[in-house]
């Protein structure tokens, strides 16, 4: 299936012709592009951030090291000895080969879903750090909110990709609601988009309901047989629930703008380089928010001090979100609950309760200077009806925006918490039922979600030994952790 799509690319990629509104054997190219060099950091937040569209920027790589540096040859010349990242075990333990074994893997392997190098942290790798040199950030991106925690306690956010052939990406939003860049330094790699709205859920664009028994989600079979019927039946049928999507190829060269929680997979027609960065910035920064109050709850409580010293309308942002929803922040709970208690506590009372806060939990993510903006944020957090007047007249425009998106995603949210509830409660009726007719056999892997883990793990483990395997397999969970934090 992909090798006519590959040869319309390359036709393309040698004539030079424009690829916006390229036609292939199953799909027209739906996504725009435009030039790094006439194109501002403003009008890029604006239109594209702002306004949570994907888009490719040619030009971004015209000028990297990278470009000639990043050859399999050459890679294999400077770093063949040197290991790298590629995969996770399902208990998170590292798999790494050596670039060697891992192009020897990848050429001569015949998985059906072969493996793909995901490293994660070049900047820390003992040989290869040198390629950092090889790129450069685009100019988009270089305000990332993360960078406000020491790089330590961010979440993972860089990546190099090497991927053969086949490999890809299993359709996923992007961890934290972050927003992503990703350039291909060599090869073509075909992309589906599908913009988050309230009752697009994971399983829904998985297309778990067009799934034949014994078929997985691995991205190979997600791009040859599910997502053609989910096309087909929700997206081609004018009563299916999935009106907007975007199908495209990005060349070599080219840089793929993902807005944060817009669904994506990706397949690799031949043999891709890449580099992808998540970031966090104005412009998704309700998005991250909801998501990182939620998923890390004591890196959230940092991040809010950090905010307040230095984004402050952002900080209020956050607060007001917080309020909103009665959000209690993972530090203040017990300082809350205190608080309205005793109203007027005394200095040591005061001292007291936030140390058995810190026992209860994690005394070493509280530093005394967060201590201190604690104080602070909580003596500064405004009043809702007003901060949401003082924030539009300031900058109507921008707040407009996010205040909406914020709407749109709490309700998303909801939506879906609804929908974990119900299918939680499914299974422990499930486990209920089973556990009454049989008490022994327990081989199974219970979690509908994650497709065949354990049999990842195997296969994972049995290349970790330095063999190709011939048999068809599986790299999904792999695949799926890499960009968790
Ligand atoms: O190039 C790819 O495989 C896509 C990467 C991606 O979407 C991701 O890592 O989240
Ligand atoms: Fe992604």
């Amino acid at each position: 299936m992909l090798e006519p799509t590959l040869r319309v690319c390359e036709e393309i990629y040698k004539s030079g012709a424009p690829r916006d509104g390229a036609v292939y054997p199953e799909f027209t190219d739906g996504i725009e592009r435009v030039q790094y060099k006439q194109l501002s950091e403003d009008d890029f937040i604006k239109k594209y951030e702002y306004g949570s569209m994907p888009v490719i920027i040619q030009g971004v790589a015209d000028k990297w090291p990278g470009m000639k540096e990043w050859q399999i040859g050459r890679l294999l010349d400077r770093f063949g000895k040197s290991k790298f990242k590629i995969g996770e075990s399902d208990s998170g333990r590292k798999l790494k080969v050596t670039l060697k074994q891992y192009l020897e893997y990848s050429f001569f392997g015949r998985d059906d879903s072969p493996l793909y190098l995901f490293e994660s942290s070049l900047e820390e790798h003992p040989e290869a750090h040198v390629m950092q040199k090889d790129y450069t950030q685009p100019k988009y991106f270089r305000d990332n909110l993360y960078d406000f925690l020491p790089e330590e306690d961010q979440p993972p956010h860089r990546w190099f990709l090497i991927g053969p052939k086949r490999s890809g990406s299993e359709i996923h939003q992007d961890p934290l609601g972050t927003s992503a860049w990703n350039t291909s330094v060599q090869g073509y790699k075909r992309w589906i988009l599908i913009p988050p709205a309230p009752k697009i859920y994971k399983r829904f664009v998985r297309g778990k309901h067009l799934m034949n028994k014994g078929e997985d989600d691995e991205a190979i079979h997600y791009f040859d047989f599910i997502f053609p019927r989910l096309k087909r039946m929700e997206h081609l049928n004018p009563e299916g629930r999935l009106p907007q999507m975007i199908e495209c190829i990005q060349y070599p060269g080219e840089t793929m703008f993902v807005p944060g929680g817009w669904w994506h997979a990706v397949i690799n027609l031949n043999t891709t380089i890449a580099v992808t960065q998540n970031v966090c910035n104005s412009g998704n920064f309700a998005r991250v928010w909801l998501a990182t109050r939620k998923g890390r709850k004591r890196l959230a409580y940092r991040w809010l001090g950090q905010l307040f010293r230095k984004e402050f309308g952002l900080f209020q942002l956050a607060v007001a979100m917080n309020k909103r929803d009665n959000w209690v922040m993972w530090e203040s709970r017990p300082r809350l609950k205190a608080a309205r208690l005793k109203p007027e506590r005394t200095k040591s009372e005061s001292s007291n309760t936030s140390q058995s806060s810190s026992t209860s939990s994690d005394s070493s993510d509280v530093s005394s200077d967060d201590e201190k903006t604690i104080e602070a944020i909580q003596n500064a957090i405004p009043d809702f009806e007003s901060f949401g007047r003082n924030i539009i007249n300031k900058s109507k425009r921008r707040y407009a925006l996010v205040i909406h998106e914020i709407n749109l995603e709490i309700k998303a949210i909801k939506a879906k918490e609804k929908e974990e509830r119900k299918e939680l409660q499914r299974k422990a009726e499930k486990g209920k039922a089973r556990s009454r007719s049989q008490s022994s056999s327990s081989e199974e892997d219970s979690s509908s979600d994650s497709s065949g883990g354990s049999k990842n793990k195997t296969n994972s483990m049995q290349f970790s030994g330095g063999e190709a395997s011939s048999e068809r397999s599986k790299s999904s969970s792999v695949i799926r952790i890499r960009k968790t934090d």
